[in-house]
C-alpha cells in the first residue's frame, strides 16, 4: 500500500497524470513486485504492465492487471509491448544482485547492461521516462564510506557495481544526447517482507526476520559490526514513484541520487528483534566473497542532493522497519 505521505502528495496536485502508461520490468522481484501493485494502486490497474521472466508472478500481480513474460535482453519483444500498450514510463527492475552477479560475471553483464541498454534505445524510439534503480554498490574502494557525498569516486570492485555505474552513466548519456528523461536512484540495502530478495549482499537483513520467527537463531554471513545503508521497501517504492514525478527542471543529479532511511550492523539488528523474540540467538558464520562486498560499500550515504532536488524523506527508522516486519510476518507465517 502506498504511505499516507505519498497519498497526500498524490491528491494535493496533478502532476501525477503526467505518467499514464507504465510497464514494470522485474515486476516478480523484490522491489517491482511491490512497486507493480503501488502504481496499479496510484495511477489504475489496466495502465501498469508487470513483466518478469524467471520467477512465476503471485496471484494477486497476475489479476491485478496486464502481465507478460519477457527476457529483457530481447529488445524486440520490449519494443513490441511497448508499442502495443503505448507505453510512456518504464520503470526498469530487472537485474542481477551483487553477489549472485560475482557467481556469474558474464550473465550478469549481459542481463544488467543488455536490459538496460534495450530499455533506453526502446524509450529514445518511443519517448518514454526511465526509472533505473542504481546501488551502493556503484562505489567502492576509493570511494569514503562514511557520509558517501553525491558526486565522489566511484571505481565499484564488483561486476554488479560496474554495471550499475555504467548504468548511471548511460542514463545520463541518453538524457543528455537523446533527451531521454532517464532518473535513478542509489538503493541501499531494501527490507521488505512480500517477495524475498535473492543473490544479494544485504539479504541478511531479510532472511533474519524469516529465521527469528521461525526458529529463533539465525546464523549470519557478514561479521557483526558490518554497517550498511539500508531501508524499508515503502519507502523505496514512494522515493521512485516520487522522483518519477518531481519537476525535471530541479534535477541536476539524475543518475543517481544518493537515498538512505538508516545504517545498522547485524549485531545492532538482532538486539532490535531480541525486542519481539525473547531468546533470539544469532550466530555468524562469515561468507569471504559477501563480506568483501560489504566492505567496500558506504556505511552512511549523504542523501541531501536527493532531500533538496525533489523532497526525499524517508518514514522509517529500525525501530519502526523491525516492529512492522515482524507484524507482518508473523502474520503471514501463521
Ligand atoms: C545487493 O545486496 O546486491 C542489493 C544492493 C544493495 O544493491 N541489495
Amino acid at each position: 500500500t502506498l504511505s499516507p505521505d505519498y497519498q497526500n502528495r498524490k491528491t494535493r496536485s496533478a502532476w501525477c497524470c503526467m505518467i499514464k502508461r507504465i510497464l514494470v520490468t522485474g515486476a516478480t522481484g523484490q522491489i517491482g513486485s511491490e512497486l507493480a501493485l503501488a502504481l496499479r494502486q496510484a495511477y489504475g490497474e489496466a495502465k501498469v504492465v508487470a513483466a518478469g521472466h524467471r520467477r512465476r508472478p503471485d496471484a494477486e500481480l497476475l489479476e491485478s492487471g496486464p502481465y507478460c513474460s519477457f527476457d529483457v535482453r530481447d529488445g524486440e519483444t520490449l519494443q513490441r509491448i511497448v508499442q502495443e500498450y503505448r507505453i510512456d514510463t518504464i520503470f526498469h527492475l530487472a537485474s542481477l544482485l551483487s553477489a549472485a552477479a560475482e557467481k556469474n560475471p558474464q550473465s550478469a553483464w549481459e542481463i544488467n547492461m543488455k536490459g538496460l541498454t534495450n530499455v533506453l534505445e526502446t524509450a529514445r524510439i518511443s519517448g518514454c521516462a526511465v526509472f533505473f534503480p542504481s546501488s551502493i554498490g556503484a562505489f567502492g574502494p576509493g570511494t569514503p564510506l562514511e557520509n558517501t557525498p553525491q558526486l565522489t569516486i566511484q571505481r565499484p570492485a564488483t561486476l554488479y557495481g560496474i554495471t550499475k555505474l555504467a548504468g548511471e552513466l548511460l542514463c545520463d548519456y541518453y538524457f543528455h544526447h537523446f533527451g531521454v528523461d532517464a532518473r535513478g536512484l542509489r538503493f541501499p540495502g531494501l527490507i521488505s517482507y512480500k517477495t524475498p530478495p535473492g543473490g544479494g549482499t544485504t539479504d541478511y537483513a531479510v532472511e533474519i526476520f524469516t529465521a527469528a520467527l521461525t526458529e529463533g537463531r539465525y546464523t549470519c554471513f557478514l561479521r557483526p559490526d558490518t554497517r550498511l545503508d539500508m531501508m524499508y521497501m515503502p519507502d523505496a517504492i514512494g522515493a521512485a514513484m516520487i522522483l518519477m514525478e518531481a519537476d525535471g527542471q530541479r534535477l541536476i543529479h539524475r543518475n543517481a541520487y544518493n537515498v538512505t532511511a538508516m545504517n545498522f550492523t547485524p549485531e545492532e539488528l538482532a538486539v532490535q528483534i531480541l525486542r519481539f523474540v525473547p531468546g533470539f540467538d544469532i550466530r555468524y558464520d562469515v561468507d569471504p566473497i559477501r563480506q568483501a562486498i560489504a566492505d567496500s560499500w558506504p556505511r552512511h550515504m549523504d542523501d541531501s542532493a536527493a532531500r533538496t532536488e525533489w523532497g526525499w524523506q524517508p518514514r522509517y527508522d529500525l525501530a519502526a522497519t523491525t516492529s512492522e516486519m515482524i507484524e507482518h510476518l508473523a502474520f503471514k507465517l501463521g
